[in-house]
């Protein structure tokens, strides 16, 4: 079995968490926020089948879109020597999603 953890935008959520449910999946989600933009986006936990995990990935690729968001001024920015600060917003792409696979040990309902 997989534990799929998929960060995604807001935007994405509610429509993923359907689609997931539809094809049979299990799937928790989270209110979380993204240390870079530090705006808020969701997370996803999903415990699947190794034979099903092709195919869940492919749901969220079908559906979570990428799109362009500004940073706010004085984001952090990772510097060679300590941090430094970008001077003005700048644009970045964010998603489809970024998404983690993890080996489970154990898959235990109580
Ligand atoms: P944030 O950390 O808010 O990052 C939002 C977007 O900002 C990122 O989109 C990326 O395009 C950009 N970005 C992040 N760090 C940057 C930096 N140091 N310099 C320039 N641009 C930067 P995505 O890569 O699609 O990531 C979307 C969200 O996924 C992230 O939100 C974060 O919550 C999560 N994420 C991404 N990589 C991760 C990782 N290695 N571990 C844990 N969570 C991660």
């Amino acid at each position: 079995m997989k534990l799929i953890i998929a960060v995604v935008q807001d935007e994405d959520a509610n429509r993923l968490v359907g689609t997931m449910m539809d094809e049979g999946f299990g799937v928790t989600k989270l209110a979380t926020t993204g240390g870079f933009l530090r705006a808020g986006n969701t997370t996803l936990l999903c415990g699947v089948d190794d034979d099903r995990l092709e195919a869940c990935l492919a749901v969220i690729e079908k559906v979570c879109r990428s799109r362009q968001q500004m940073s706010p001024a004085h984001t952090p920015m990772s510097a060679i020597n300590g941090t430094a600060y970008a001077a003005f917003p700048i644009e970045v792409t964010v998603g489809g999603a970024t998404v983690f696979v993890l080996s489970v040990d154990q898959f235990i309902k109580i």
